[in-house]
């Protein structure tokens, strides 16, 4: 993201450099049901495989998440979800240099998932699937991800409605990141995401996107994911998730040109490409 000065992320022992370099978040996902690749890394080998190949193809952050947020999907037992997550987490963290984060909004699997060596808690609730987040994640000193999410996901995609969604977003995100901060979270440990395709229409997705700037203007670091979304396939006629990739290029392009720092994908070879593009136009507006 074009910026006067360095920013960084900050995370146990370390800190990632945001700015010239848009980061890219690529998904492992153990789960039988992700809307995007359900089943296709639920065994450990899999899923590590998967993260390795993720992380040699330019992924700063592996995304390990072991319970699908998908529409229509139900929450999945805790103990499932630790036992899909916790040895994947431990052996990423073991064979590669990614930072590894846990799609969680249960903070016993964050819990878990940090002693096992997670550096960030990706919690698609902001913190409002469980009361114990925000401490666990201060006394961690982890990063954190606040996402918006209307609703929960079973229903979040019926009949989604905003006054003004880039407003209403803008001040949850704004609610939940200074929930965090007075629990003790570091300012600089914080991300906040629009939550794209949860608990909006197509139409919502493209006006906060178009709108990035302004989520960017509450001063903390932007993931995207839009990432083989429903969104783009109304757009691009691409029924099948697998085959929207070029409308997920598209959008994250948009999306690191309109102030994303970090952009949570599938495909990380064929966006870390574009990206190094992009990145390339914008440096010079960039001084870091
Ligand atoms: N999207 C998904 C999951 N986690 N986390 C953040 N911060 N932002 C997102 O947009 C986001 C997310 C959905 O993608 P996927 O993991 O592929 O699907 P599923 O939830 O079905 O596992």
């Amino acid at each position: 993201m074009p910026s006067l000065v360095t920013r960084r992320l900050r995370l146990p022992g370390r800190s990632l450099k945001l700015g010239r370099a848009t980061l890219i978040m690529g998904a492992v996902n153990v789960t039988p049901d992700s809307f995007s690749d359900g089943g296709r890394f639920l065994s450990h080998e899999a899923a590590v495989s998967q993260g390795l190949r993720l992380c040699q193809e330019g992924a700063a952050i592996l995304d390990v998440g072991g319970a699908s947020t998908r529409p229509g999907s139900d929450p999945t037992p805790l103990a499932e979800e630790l036992d899909r997550v916790l040895p994947v987490v431990r052996e990423l963290k073991a064979r590669c240099g990614a930072a590894v984060s846990i799609d969680t909004y249960k903070a016993e699997v964050a819990e878990a998932a940090i002693a096992a060596g997670a550096d960030i808690v990706n919690d698609v609730t902001a913190m409002n699937g469980d009361p114990g987040m925000a401490a666990l994640c201060a006394k961690s000193r982890v990063g954190l991800v606040l996402m918006h999410m209307l609703g929960t996901p079973r229903t979040m995609q019926q009949d989604p409605r905003y006054e003004d969604v880039v407003a209403e977003v803008a001040r949850f995100l704004d609610t939940q990141a200074n929930v965090a901060l007075a629990a003790g979270v570091d300012a600089q440990a914080i991300v906040v995401d629009p939550g794209i395709g949860f608990g909006k229409t197509l139409e919502h997705n493209l006006e906060l996107i178009r709108n990035l700037p302004a989520l960017g203007r509450l001063g903390y670091p932007m993931l995207l994911g839009a990432s083989r979304k429903a969104f783009i396939g109304k757009l691009t006629g691409r029924e099948l998730p697998a085959e929207r990739l070029w409308g997920t290029v598209g959008a994250h392009l948009l999306g690191a040109a309109l102030g994303a720092d970090i952009v949570r994908v599938h495909d990380v070879a064929p966006v870390k490409e574009a990206l190094l593009v992009a990145d390339a136009v914008m440096a010079a507006r960039v001084a870091a």
